[in-house]
């Protein structure tokens, strides 16, 4: 399988991870606007510290030589102070005529391209994990029953082998979503019962789920 060259810009994992392990952090805390650039030791919010870089490893530093950075990632916010004034653009395309100026087959790709949006590059409603993408495009190639390994190109053969590894993460996922059904389903069974007891037990028709009324 090949890709074509990615031109998509910075940000890095950092910003992800910070965000997961923050969003667990202060599930009950009132969140500062802002709490990503925040720094863990000296604000208590899991950031990325980007004011303490300003102040220490980036204070009266200057850029010696220009390196171009490309990242996949999801988006970013090009209209961002710190980052609109170095962003890379594509030289040869010109932005919002519509054209696939450069002729490298995505229209107005001035800072990259969004691989996972819609064949003009806009955001989709859902998308899904490489895994699933891969799964459903050689399936119906490989996932035929009494297929010839023998019969196999070395490319196919590789293909084969990416089609079989996302197969069995795919089905891996499906059977514990199918566990999580079943619990739900079980869940949605019960709550008539339920709401009734629970309503009884409280003397009154309207609740919420605030469970220190028991206590
Ligand atoms: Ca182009
Ligand atoms: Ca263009």
């Amino acid at each position: 399988m090949t890709f074509r060259p990615l031109t998509i810009l910075l940000i890095s994992a950092t910003l992800t991870t910070g965000i997961q392990e923050t969003w667990a952090q202060t599930a009950v805390k009132d969140v500062p606007k802002g709490w990503h650039m925040l720094d863990q030791q000296k604000d208590g919010f899991y950031g990325i510290g980007v004011e303490k870089a300003y102040q220490s490893l980036l204070k009266d530093k200057k850029a010696k030589q220009l390196v171009v950075v490309a990242v996949i990632d999801s988006g970013i916010d090009t209209t961002h102070e710190d980052l609109k004034p170095i962003l890379w653009k594509n030289p040869k395309e010109v932005p919002g005529n519509g054209m696939d100026d450069d002729q490298n087959g995505y229209v107005d790709d001035i800072y990259g391209w969004n691989f996972l949006g819609g064949k003009d590059g806009r955001n989709v409603t859902k998308d899904s994990y490489e895994a699933a993408r891969v799964y459903y495009k050689f399936k119906p190639k490989y996932g035929k029953s009494g297929l010839d390994q023998a019969t196999l190109t070395t490319e196919e053969k590789e293909e084969n082998a990416l089609y079989q590894k996302a197969k069995s993460q795919i089905e891996s996922q499906a059977k514990e979503a199918g566990m999580y059904v079943l619990f739900l389903k079980n869940i949605v069974e019960k709550l008539p019962s339920s709401d009734s007891i629970l309503r009884k037990a409280m003397g009154k028709e309207i609740f919420t789920g605030d469970v220190t009324v028991f206590r």
